[in-house]
């Protein structure tokens, strides 16, 4: 289980489009996004790469933690 802080969200959209873009990348399942406290929750395959993640979630508006 991965968890990434991510700020930025504000609403159940924001929270609703992070999960839908983790959803849509491969080798993650079980997303779970939460806003109080903003951070997702998800399972990633080890060829998952963070980076990739991170970037993902920038390009459509939210903040995630460097790690
Ligand atoms: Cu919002």
């Amino acid at each position: 289980m991965a968890v990434l802080k991510i700020s930025g969200m504000s609403c159940n959209h924001c929270t609703g489009s992070v999960s839908k873009l983790l959803q849509s990348m491969p080798g993650i399942s079980n997303v779970q996004v939460s806003l109080d406290p903003g951070q997702a929750e998800f399972d990633a395959a080890d060829t998952v790469d963070m980076n990739s993640v991170r970037e993902a979630i920038r390009k459509i508006g939210f903040e995630p933690e460097q790690a």
